[in-house]
This record gives C-alpha cells, sequence and structure tokens, in this order.
C-alpha cells in the first residue's frame, strides 16, 4: 500500500474550514490506525497564533515542507498588497509567496529566479524586476502591489520602489486561494518542485484587499507601525505546517546591534 505524500496528504485532509475533504482509509491494524489518526490530526490541524515576533524556519530544502496560510475574510481580488520579510542565503530560484486559484497556479507570486531579479505573477501573467535590493544572509523586505483597473504591479524590496509594469489588466483572482510558503505551485495546493522551494526563515506576512500607499510600505519596510493587512494578519494568523518547518522566536535585532557594535 503506497501512502499518499505530504502533499497530498495535506489537500486530502484539511481545507481552510477544517472539513474534511474526503477520507483516506489505510488499511491498518487497530493502533497502526490510531497512530496513523492522530500523525494526520498533528499534520493537519489548523492553528489560529498571534505570530508578533516569530519566524518560519524552513532548514531544509525539499519538495514537501511547507506553510499553507488561511485568510480570514476570503473574497475575489480586484486589488492586492502582500508583504512579508525574508532571510536566506540561496542563490538558485525560490519562491517566496505563492497563491495559486484553481485555474491558475500562479495567482499572485513572488518568486527570485536567481540572485538580485525578482519576478511577480499575476493570474499566470510574469513581470520581471532588475536593479532592485537583494542580500545574502541579511533580512530583505519585500511587497508587492496590484491594481487590476490599471493592471499595474510593483515591487518595494527595503522600501525601495521597483518600476510599474501591466499585469492582467481587468482580472480577478478569484476564490478559493491556495496561500503557501516554502513552495511554489505548479497546481492548486500541490507540484512543488524541490529546485524551487525556500529555505530560510520568513516573517511578518500580511496581505491586503487593496494597493498599499507608498507610505504605508516605507512603514512596513522601516518596521514602523502600520495597519496590519485585512486579508492576512501575521498577528492573528490561521495556518497549517507541513514537514520541517519550524515557529521559533525571530532572533533579536537588539541583540544583534550590540555583538556588531563590539566589532
Ligand atoms: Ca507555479
Amino acid at each position: 500500500m503506497k501512502p499518499p505524500s505530504c502533499s497530498e496528504r495535506s489537500c486530502l485532509c484539511c481545507n481552510p474550514g477544517h472539513t474534511p475533504l474526503r477520507t483516506w482509509e489505510p488499511e491498518l491494524g487497530g493502533m497502526e490506525r490510531l497512530v496513523f489518526s492522530l500523525t494526520l490530526l498533528v499534520t493537519c490541524l489548523a492553528l489560529r497564533q498571534d505570530l508578533t515576533g516569530k519566524v518560519f524556519t524552513f532548514p531544509l530544502e525539499s519538495d514537501t515542507t511547507h506553510v499553507k496560510l488561511v485568510a480570514d475574510k476570503a473574497k475575489n481580488l480586484l486589488t492586492v498588497t502582500v508583504c512579508l520579510r525574508y532571510f536566506s542565503d540561496l542563490r538558485r530560484s525560490q519562491s517566496l509567496f505563492s497563491l495559486a486559484t484553481p485555474s491558475s497556479d500562479n495567482g499572485f507570486l513572488f518568486f527570485k529566479p536567481e540572485l538580485g531579479v525578482y519576478n511577480m505573477y499575476v493570474l499566470g501573467s510574469e513581470a520581471t524586476f532588475w536593479g532592485l535590493p537583494d542580500r545574502l544572509s541579511e533580512w530583505v523586505s519585500l511587497c508587492g502591489t496590484w491594481d487590476s483597473d490599471t493592471g499595474l504591479a510593483q515591487l518595494w524590496v527595503d522600501g525601495k520602489p521597483s518600476s510599474r509594469k501591466a499585469l492582467k489588466p481587468g482580472g480577478t483572482i478569484s476564490t478559493p486561494h491556495s496561500i503557501v510558503l516554502g513552495q511554489e505551485q505548479d497546481s492548486y495546493g500541490g507540484s512543488f518542485d524541490k529546485g524551487q522551494s525556500f529555505v530560510g526563515l520568513i516573517t511578518d506576512v500580511h496581505m491586503w484587499d487593496h494597493v498599499l500607499p507608498p507610505l504605508d510600505i516605507h512603514l512596513f519596510a522601516e518596521g514602523s507601525t502600520f495597519a496590519p493587512g485585512n486579508v492576512l494578519e501575521w498577528g492573528d494568523m490561521e495556518y497549517t505546517r507541513q514537514g520541517q518547518v519550524i515557529v521559533e522566536d525571530k532572533q533579536s535585532p537588539v541583540w544583534q546591534t550590540e555583538i556588531s557594535k563590539k566589532h
């Protein structure tokens, strides 16, 4: 009997409302069945947590490990902003934020094909941005905005704006949304590629159903107080984890500053 892979297991047993989508019944004995059921329960239970001061740490390259974020008020999106911070030393291609819809695996995607190059996808259309900050082994603040009216998409890295490029004017990012950190979806909720997985730390993920003004993006980039996301909010996040991903405290920048003063 071939057990389901982690990604299949996640798809089979979980959805944002915690309702079983389908029951997978392996041919197991009583104790094995109990252990299997408990494993599924632990793996699939969605948590709601204030993640302020926390990071998701992805310590290993894999084609299964990921986090699914559950939007509070899932709705069709005509305008969107996503902000996050990441820390990595990857030089290869990697996914930083992957939102898929049933009809578009690249519904809203932040992707880095190589060091110093950022891609943003909306409903399968791609824009490439050069000349933005990119540093290995440092925290990088990344925001992306899109407005269906004009199609204009823009990235902000550490508060520095990209050029503005048109992606899918008139498009709608329709529900249901599958939002994944750590992997790039090539189908709704799955079809991950190890060579595009994320290895590093991600924190402060927020999503809004509108285009954030530049001042608010600067506040986010500076770590100042800002209005949290109204679609995804890091301080009140519902999520599931799959595989080797760890929720831990963010190492204090104050502590890092004290060390740097001594050198
Ligand atoms: Ca994809």
